[in-house]
């Protein structure tokens, strides 16, 4: 007899019980969640830990409500709450990241970044109109248009047609060059400034003047980068793009959803005097509600609310600090230790490590970091040409940092990489082939399983000692 599946079916009807009461085996799993993150090192660069505070959004009575519309403008009654908060958002939206709203207006309702992006393409471009991004391989996002010759994978190339930029596989930086002659001949109406795996900072003045030679738009998509542009920390996208996408829940440290802010205004004076507006804030607001969305998901934005009040304070600014040179450092005793860092540095707060000059692909890294409770990703380095089995590893300072680890913290952080790396090399110098799951089967047998679990197990001794955000 099950005595605890006993004790939750008598309360699964009852609508105040907890999870733990109503459902053990959800609550197990959360709680195991839990317990892994704090006993890991996160290094995923799109990953942080959230405040408290936004997690009390998240699970507030909010996520009762159907607000379709906007503020003044809903479907449903009993809006006079929601109505104050979607403004509230907007205002502190547009005050952490120092915009006139005259200038600027923003659209908070977007679920995510994806969606944010796809938004922004119906709104601007017509279908099978023309778009250029990053290439996924060389550090873009899926969303920026990504394609292969067999297929076209992401919906922005299926509903739109595509063309990348590339980087220049030797710097590893993007080669703007290029970029500016594809375009002219390729025409698009938008290109999207954004990347998901470049840790050099982007160029948006030379964007800006690609964009007004073809006479597109210029989206930056800064999800990645969003708590550094708040921090004042990097390059300004807001002074040259005409339309800004970002997720909230990366540096930015808030919850899962997404934001758009477009131009309002003068857009340009013609040589005759005539001022040409910009339409961006009809298109825009209609192609996330009622085109690609229904309604807003409230709790989450409390929550980006919230985050956006936590992100203005002098705190975020230290924390965003720390978040840059504990990358930087991360990176500097990697390249110490031997390793080949993509680009010889960062100025965000992600890494690049090539693995290829170890003879060690990006798979079997993350295989052997995530079994010594090292949290990262795979990912494609310059002149790779699988996403599936690339020669990298992506690694991130943002989640760590907000467990209050300090550049010396960073410094160990690489030792264990170093470790890591280094029992790989010889359980794949043993493996029967190079195949990752002759690797993987030869990490399970000894003496490598001995040596991992003693890694591990100081891995999780050292990230056991560091607070965690949230109850
Ligand atoms: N999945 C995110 C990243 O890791 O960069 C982008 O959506």
């Amino acid at each position: 007899m099950n005595l605890l599946k006993m004790d939750a079916d008598s309360h699964i009807d009852d609508l105040t019980a907890g999870v733990v009461q109503v459902d053990p085996e959800v609550a197990k799993l959360i709680d195991s969640e839990k317990a892994r993150q704090a006993r890991s090192l996160e290094l995923v660069a799109s990953e942080n830990f959230t405040s408290q505070a936004v997690l009390d959004c998240l699970g507030s009575c909010l996520t009762n409500r159907y607000c379709e519309g906007y503020p003044n403008k809903r479907y449903y009654g009993g809006q006079e709450f929601m109505d104050q908060l979607e403004l509230l958002c907007q205002k502190r939206a547009l005050e952490t990241f120092k915009l006139d709203p005259s200038e600027w207006g923003v659209n908070v309702q977007p679920y995510s970044g994806s969606p944010a992006n796809f938004a922004v393409y119906t709104a601007i471009v017509e279908p099978h109109g023309r778009i250029m991004g990053l290439d996924l391989p060389d550090g873009g996002h899926l969303t920026h248009g990504y394609m292969t010759a067999k297929k076209k994978i992401s919906a922005t190339s299926l509903f739109f047609e595509s063309f990348p930029y590339k980087i220049n596989p030797s710097t590893g930086l993007i080669d703007y060059e290029q970029l500016a002659y594809t375009a002219q001949l390729f025409k698009p109406q938008l290109i999207v400034a954004g990347m998901s795996c470049y840790p050099r900072r982007l160029d948006y003045a030379k964007f800006r003047e690609i964009v007004d030679d073809v006479g597109a738009y210029l989206l930056a998509d800064m999800s990645h980068i969003s708590g550094l542009v708040a921090a004042q920390s990097t390059d300004n996208p807001f002074l040259h793009a005409d339309v800004v996408t970002t997720t909230t829940h990366k540096t930015l440290r808030g919850p899962r959803a997404g934001m758009i802010f477009f131009r309002k205004g003068l857009k340009r004076k013609t040589k005759t005097g005539q001022e040409i507006l910009y339409n961006l804030e009809n298109p825009i607001n209609e192609a996330v509600f009622p085109g690609l969305q229904g309604g807003p998901h409230m709790h989450q934005i409390a929550g980006v609310a919230v985050a956006l009040r936590q992100a203005q304070s002098p705190a975020f600014r230290t924390y965003i600090q720390n978040v840059l040179e504990n990358a930087k450092t991360l990176g500097e005793e990697l390249s110490k230790l031997g390793y080949s860092v993509v680009t010889g540095g960062t100025d965000t707060h992600l890494i690049l490590v090539n693995f290829s000059p170890q003879k060690l692909t990006g798979s079997k890294m993350q295989h052997i970091l995530e079994l010594i409770s090292i949290t990262c990703n795979k990912n494609t380095c310059p002149g790779d040409k699988s996403a599936l089995s690339p020669s990298g590893v992506r690694f991130g300072s943002p989640a760590l940092t907000s467990r209050g680890f300090n550049c010396e913290d960073f410094k160990t952080v690489a030792k264990f990489i170093h470790e890591a790396a280094s029992i790989a090399l010889a359980a794949q110098a043993t493996a029967p082939s190079f195949l990752l799951k002759d690797f993987k089967s030869t990490c399970q047998s000894l003496p490598f399983s001995s040596q991992i679990e003693a890694l591990q197990t100081r891995v999780e001794e050292f990230a056991s000692r560091f607070p965690m955000p949230g109850k």
